[in-house]
């Protein structure tokens, strides 16, 4: 049974190989998206013990997303095909500068059908951390239930509930993305919002009222992503403060595409706190992951082994 577990929808993502408007573009390069089996193929490539809750359609794109998933070792057991629908689909752009923009064909997709009743809590036996973000209770109703049944088979196991705010506002207003997002908040134990969804949620990215804000709502680990820059983390126990800081990002010469890197950086965060590090150790290889995934155009081709990553941090 896996240690760190998560859920939500993956999709076939077509990206453009012209940089023109989608309008005018005439071929597309397959690949794969979707944070949460980002993370997990992340995870996995570090070689840890990942599963992936999800579900696809009875199509050759769900094959080609649960196949390539499992073949990066993450297990794929509790993915569910459900033939009367569809698997969902991404087209993203190709910018030279900037974040690309992404076109989603995934309303009523499989995933967004997945219903609590698939998850199931001899799944959980050795979890030590359920990892969510906020793009799959955007989905629907029942994705949303399900992830709070989730959490709370996670809690009563004594795992880490890990949470990306992952805010996406093409998939929801930004009324309720926060009202769902703040509950989702208060039930977890690490939340890593960027600087820009901590003052969607909260009214602001000042640190000092972001920290306090989450440590209050009963966070133990907060980290604000603040882009390229880096990363201010803050960890307590019962108030008392366990590391609090910042860790600076890692240089990068070229900027090939930033979808990617947010879940690279939780790779990152999520590996080294299984692993026994320190949260600021944590946030470092956070910033390593995230740098490294920005070099290249798909989501998680940058995202190292262990043995890469070890050089990646010696040669910095
Ligand atoms: O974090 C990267 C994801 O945004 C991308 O893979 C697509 O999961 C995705 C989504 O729903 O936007």
């Amino acid at each position: 049974m896996p240690q760190i577990i998560t859920l939500g929808e993956s999709m076939v993502m077509m990206v453009a190989d012209q940089s023109d408007s989608l309008q005018f573009v005439t071929s597309y390069t397959r690949k794969i998206a979707g944070a949460e089996s980002n993370v997990a193929i992340g995870l996995a490539r570090l070689g840890h013990d990942v599963g992936w809750i999800s579900a696809i359609g009875d199509d050759p794109f769900g094959t080609y997303i649960r196949n390539t998933i499992r073949g990066e070792g993450v297990d794929t057991s509790r993915v569910q095909i459900l033939p009367e629908y569809q698997t969902g689909m991404l087209i993203k752009e190709r910018n030279e500068i900037g974040d690309p923009k992404v076109f989603y064909y995934r309303r009523g997709s499989a995933a967004s059908q997945i219903t609590p009743d698939m998850v199931d809590e001899s799944y959980f036996a050795e979890t030590k951390i359920l990892h969510v973000t906020g793009i799959f209770p955007a989905l629907s109703e029942t994705c949303l239930e399900t992830l709070l049944k989730a959490i709370r088979i996670a809690k009563t196991k004594g795992a880490l509930v890990t949470f990306d705010p992952n805010i996406r506002l093409k998939l929801w207003s930004k009324e309720q993305a926060r009202a769902t997002l703040l509950k989702i908040a208060s039930l977890s134990d690490l939340i890593m919002p960027g600087r820009k969804e901590a003052e969607l949620l909260i009214g602001t990215g000042n640190w000092d009222q972001v920290q306090e804000y989450f440590h209050t709502a009963g966070n133990r680990y907060i980290v604000m992503k603040d882009g390229p820059d880096g990363a201010f983390y803050s960890h307590r126990e019962s108030n008392e403060v366990i590391e609090e800081g910042y860790a600076k990002g890692f240089p990068v010469r070229r900027v090939v595409d930033t979808v990617g890197a947010g879940d690279g950086f939780a790779v990152g965060v999520l590996s080294a706190l299984l692993e026994g590090l320190t949260l600021k150790e944590a946030v470092v290889r956070g910033n390593a992951i995230g740098s490294l995934a920005v070099t290249v155009q798909g989501d998680v081709e940058g995202y190292p082994t262990r043995r890469q990553l070890e050089e990646y941090l010696a040669e910095s």
